[in-house]
């Protein structure tokens, strides 16, 4: 595929756009993936649905690769940390595609949900505060997303007794995930929610820090290596799929 002709890229770009609008419970970012894998979540007098995932580098380099968005209309407010601060050459790192994007601020994770929504004709966002919570912690307003028990073996937290030492690839704790089997509600990466707050906690952070109601309010123009997040698909009407 590298040889491809700008002609035959641009067509591929059109297939592109066309699959995404095909489904919407699973969002196909090009003809053979990477695939935003969707779960429907019942809410208020409605639903919305939500990545099963945190957006992955694979996920977020359709972005880029397809925009030559670049974060310089919002500068990471940490220069040290700058705007997707571990790609190299507009690659992410080796056999990390299916990491959670991080080195992104809140601006960088709404440019994402715009390009989205300009191309499924869907409104794309980041969870608010309240659905994150929601999705988290249930009706039942569990403590954690399995349920009130605190285990260190179910989510990516401080240290790696988990298994990992820093970030793990998203869904590596199947026995972590809500009832829905929605993965890595607790710890991997800090997840960026519309309302400008981050919820979930990193995986430097410890059993306080993941809990479902616990919040983190911070500079939305900061990226870091340990911010991601993932994102809400509204639809109109209860339960409509397009397939
Ligand atoms: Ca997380």
């Amino acid at each position: 595929m590298n040889s491809c002709t700008s002609t035959a890229h641009n067509h591929q770009e059109e297939n592109n756009l066309n699959s995404i609008t095909k489904s919407i419970d699973t969002l196909s970012l090009a003809p053979n993936g990477p695939f935003i894998e969707l779960v429907f979540i019942p809410y208020s007098s409605g639903g919305f649905y939500i990545s099963k995932y945190e957006i992955t580098n694979e996920q977020y380099k359709v972005f880029i690769d397809s925009t030559k968005y670049d974060g310089s209309d919002h500068p990471s407010s940490k220069s040290t940390e700058p705007f997707l601060n571990h790609f190299k050459n507009g690659n992410y790192p080796v056999k990390k595609g299916d990491y959670p994007i991080c080195y992104v601020n809140w601006w960088h994770t709404k440019a994402y949900c715009n390009w989205l929504s300009q191309k499924t004709g869907k409104t794309v966002r980041l969870p608010t505060k309240d659905e994150w919570e929601h999705v988290a912690g249930g009706l039942e307003k569990r403590i954690y997303p399995w349920g009130n028990e605190w285990d260190p073996k179910r989510c990516n937290w401080a240290g790696s007794i988990d298994g990992y030492k820093e970030a793990a690839p998203v869904g590596s704790f199947s026995n972590g995930t809500t009832p829905e089997g929605i993965h890595d509600l607790a710890g991997n990466i800090w997840e960026w929610c519309e309302d400008r707050v981050l919820r979930g906690g990193p995986w430097c952070m410890g059993p306080e820090n993941v809990k479902t109601t616990y919040s983190s309010k911070e500079d939305t123009d900061r990226a870091d290596d340990k911010f991601g997040f993932r994102i809400v698909v509204i639809i109109e009407k209860q339960r409509e799929k397009l397939k």
